[in-house]
């Protein structure tokens, strides 16, 4: 088979796994977001702050993808919550199967939420479905505002992004407002957050923001029970 053929089967069966864990997530109400950024923009710390925020009695699950190592669920793992480390070995993204057997060693909880980190790559993530309720891409001021032009799919995909280290304005040349502006071209309707994970800095916005969303998503359960 030829190249392309093949990338086409397995994108296929990736969007058949998908389906059946949007469908499971649906039916146990867990609300799912999956992180794509280049590596270094700050998933693993931002997951971190987002984490320490959230009341202790949240059903949180941490999911975090690497080529190597275990480093990032370690960090994540010292707030306490549930969290598996996927080592891809080698792959540049995570696909719907590598979250389905992490799943299964937690087989019988049930989350309200679920945060995926996906492998550091603005590019092979877009195109793995993992059954999230949205993509979250992260663009840290030090990659350039260029970025959502360059890398289309990934801001395309994604329904917010996070502008992190803003702190790091004073000392890189990054405007924020074209970058805004270069997102929005590509998606009019981005959701954008400004934050600083060392400062803190936009981190309450974005705390609120959450703790909407799964009030929201518990709100649509009870509207159907
Ligand atoms: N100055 C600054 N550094 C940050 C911020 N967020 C993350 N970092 C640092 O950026 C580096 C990469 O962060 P990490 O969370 O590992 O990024 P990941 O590869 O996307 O998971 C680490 O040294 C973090 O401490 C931020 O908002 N400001
Ligand atoms: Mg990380």
């Amino acid at each position: 088979m030829e190249r392309v053929a093949v990338e086409k089967k397995v994108l296929n069966e990736n969007d058949r796994v998908a389906a059946e864990l949007r469908q499971r997530f649906a039916e146990e109400n867990t609300l799912v977001f999956n992180f794509i950024s280049s590596p270094g923009s700050g998933k693993t710390l931002f997951l971190e702050r987002t984490l320490e925020a959230l009341p202790q009695d949240t059903r949180v699950a941490v999911l975090t993808g690497d080529v190597q190592t275990d480093n990032d669920a370690r960090r994540l793992a010292r707030v306490g919550f549930p969290v598996q480390q996927i080592t891809t070995a080698g792959a540049c993204h995570l696909d719907a199967r590598m979250i389905n057997k992490a799943l299964a060693a937690w087989a019988g909880q049930r989350f309200d939420l679920l945060l995926i980190e996906n492998v550091g790559n603005l590019v092979c993530p877009t195109s793995y479905d993992l059954g999230e309720e949205r993509k979250i891409v992260l663009l840290s001021v030090t990659e350039g505002e260029d970025k959502p032009l360059k890398y289309p799919g990934a801001f395309f995909k994604s329904k917010v992004m996070i502008l992190n280290k803003v702190d790091l304005l004073p000392y890189v040349p990054f405007d924020m407002q074209t970058a805004r502006d270069n997102a929005r071209r590509i998606n009019p309707n981005i959701e954008i957050f400004e934050t600083s994970c060392t400062s803190g800095n936009g981190l309450p916005e974005w705390n609120a923001w959450l703790r909407l969303q799964l009030a929201l998503n518990q709100k649509e359960v009870s509207a159907h029970a």
